[in-house]
């Protein structure tokens, strides 16, 4: 993504009646490493539970693909893999003939994911792929080989419906009829349980929002005061969604120097920083059937707090 992609959304964002910044501008070094402490905390319940799941049920998972030999398992978004690994460890144990297809944007995210699964599990046969997913499953698509696509940690969650559908729909132009897609949900729980998983007591999540601000004044010559913000995030279990938002405690000026523009806040004005939808199994079902998929089997931990459901084209 280039630099200046950035500063158009930031300037889009900033602009709009209602702020908002996307939640992919989470993700740069810094904002990646806060995620990772995220995923180590207690409260962040949804990385323990895919764990948990994809470590005990492996065996399920790979029973119910019933595919011929040799076939493709392809992750959109990998992260570091380690939830992955539980997975692909069954596989590579029990001696199946499969390949596993990394696709990330980053060239340096797959170039360190090789090499962090090769320590783990030297025999795993490894294809990665670098450019974005449309393209790639495209590609996919023209060979013989079937192929299990994963997308997991939830990531789903952070997608407006109408992008939920859009992006599942786009999934299923590009699969092939009996191939399937693996994806993890974080469900409807006690509506306490999923507060804290997104506004913790030491702030983690709140130093991850806080990161868009340095990094605007980082990339893009800001000057924005940061104490000047503060962070809110709210459960509505009405609906499933976690929003969260940065605040403006102070009505102010911010000027971002690469685009020589100034930016106004009003006193306690918003800006949307994410979505992170909860989805009950009914919801799930009903996003498969619109989007052209039959449910196989939702895999659940033992709490019942997280699926990874399979579906089928
Ligand atoms: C990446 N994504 C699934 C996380 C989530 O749970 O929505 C990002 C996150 N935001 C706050 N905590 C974690």
């Amino acid at each position: 993504m280039s630099d200046n992609t950035f500063a158009k959304d930031i300037h889009k964002g900033l602009s709009a009646p209602l702020k908002y910044i996307s939640s992919k501008y989470f993700y740069d070094d810094i904002g990646s490493g806060i995620f990772q402490d995220i995923m180590n905390m207690p409260e962040y319940y949804p990385t323990a539970c895919e764990f948990e799941i994809l470590s005990l049920q492996g065996q399920q998972i790979i029973d119910k693909l019933d595919f011929a030999q040799p076939f493709n398992i392809v992750e959109f978004g990998a992260g570091d893999g380690i939830k992955t690994r539980q997975l692909l460890r069954t596989l590579v144990e029990s001696g199946v003939e499969f390949s596993y297809v990394p696709i990330d944007i980053s060239k340096k995210a797959i170039e360190e994911l090789e090499a962090n699964m090769l320590d783990h599990l030297p025999d795993l046969q490894i294809k990665p792929m670098i450019g974005n997913y449309f393209s790639m499953i495209e590609e996919l698509a023209s060979s013989e080989t079937p192929s299990l696509f994963l997308f997991l940690g939830g990531n789903i969650g952070n997608y407006e419906k109408d992008e939920v559908n859009d992006l599942l729909k786009s999934f299923n132009s590009s699969m092939k009829p009996g191939d399937k897609l693996l994806t993890g949900f974080d469900l409807q729980k006690n509506p306490a349980t999923i507060r804290f998983a997104y506004d913790d007591p030491k702030g983690i999540t709140k130093a991850f929002n806080m990161n868009l601000l340095h990094r605007i004044n980082r990339e893009l010559g800001g000057n924005i005061l940061t104490n000047q913000f503060d962070f809110y995030s709210h459960y509505n279990p009405m609906n499933g969604e976690v929003r969260s938002y940065l605040v403006s405690l102070v009505a102010q000026k911010i000027h971002l120097q690469r685009m020589d523009k100034c930016y106004y806040f009003e006193q306690n004005e918003l800006i949307r920083t994410e979505l992170s939808r909860k989805y009950t199994l009914k919801e799930i079902e009903e996003a498969a059937k619109i989007n052209g998929y039959k449910v196989l089997e939702h895999f659940l931990d033992c709490k019942h707090y997280f699926t990874d459901s399979l579906w089928v084209k």
